[in-house]
């Protein structure tokens, strides 16, 4: 595996006739990026893992700072997992000098994430939208459990005719359900421990969605009867052909996100 760090070394790593498989992430990398990892390097001839994390799509500057960072850690696993170039590139080389141009889809800033991340989508989009045109991959892979960034991609994709296919892979899960994240070692052991009240909250929304009662309100109950998680939003939506329940929490000041499927639309 090469590690990579501005553009040009990058494109001058690629060979134009091979088929290149993306996978965009900031880092800290768990079982959730091996399995996209795993998903690029089955279909494409070279897997490219861009590690970056965006200032454009974080509000605070604590966020950003206090974003879990291991390069090292990261290079590893990455290269046992098949992957042929890590990207590790910098926000000079991204963001440069007299940087201007910002990619918004309508609709998703007034929606779930949106509505508590003001700006983050934006700073999704042409982040991603950037590592597109720079890397100029065949597929591109993306996880289920951040379902409304995947649906905006796929909207970004459509939209601007770029010339990539999305794939988009199921959420990993600890034992215990708790979807794995980067933000998920910052939790103390107390905070992990409700956590989980997360998944059981969606999981009781499906149950309650299966009997045709709201799936939402069964969801909400289970997070109220946990005092360390302060949810933000447990909501239905429909994203990329799933009907899903989904909601965000904070739990002892990390904000965590997750998602179950209520149904899919072929369903
Ligand atoms: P990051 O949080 O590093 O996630 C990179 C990719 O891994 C995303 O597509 C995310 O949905 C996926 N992922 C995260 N946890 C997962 C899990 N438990 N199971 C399966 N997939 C999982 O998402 C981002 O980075 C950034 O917003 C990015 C797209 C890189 C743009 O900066």
């Amino acid at each position: 595996m090469r590690t990579v760090r501005t553009i040009a070394e990058l494109q001058a790593a690629l060979d134009p006739a091979a088929t290149v498989g993306l996978v965009p992430t900031m880092g800290a990398f768990h079982a959730g990026h091996s399995s996209l990892f795993r998903a690029a390097r089955a279909e494409n001839d070279v897997v490219v893992v861009s590690l970056f994390v965006n200032p454009a799509q974080f509000e605070a500057a604590e966020d950003l700072a206090a974003y879990p960072r291991d390069e090292a850690g990261d290079a590893a696993v990455a290269e046992r997992e098949g992957v042929d170039v890590l990207f590790a590139t910098s926000a000079d080389e991204l963001y440069p000098g007299g940087y201007a141009t910002w990619v918004e889809v309508d609709g998703y800033a007034q929606r779930l994430e949106g509505v508590f991340r003001p700006g983050h989508f934006r700073g999704v989009a042409t982040i991603c939208l950037k590592l597109f045109n720079i890397v100029r991959p065949a597929r591109a892979y993306f996880g289920e459990k951040d379902a409304q960034q995947a649906a905006l991609v796929q909207q970004l994709v459509a939209d601007l005719n770029a010339a990539v296919a999305i794939r988009v892979l199921p959420t990993v899960r600890d034992d215990d359900g708790l979807a794995l994240s980067s933000r998920n070692s910052r939790l103390t052991p107390a905070h992990r421990g409700a956590a989980v009240a997360l998944p059981r909250a969606l999981h009781a929304g499906a149950a309650a969605y299966a009997r045709g009662e709201d799936a939402a309100a069964a969801a909400q109950r289970v997070l109220d009867a946990e005092p360390l998680v302060v949810p933000q939003y447990v909501e239905v939506a429909r994203f990329d052909g799933r009907l899903v329940l989904a909601a965000a929490a904070r739990v002892g000041g990390i904000r965590l996100i997750d998602n179950v499927t209520l149904k899919e639309d072929s369903a």
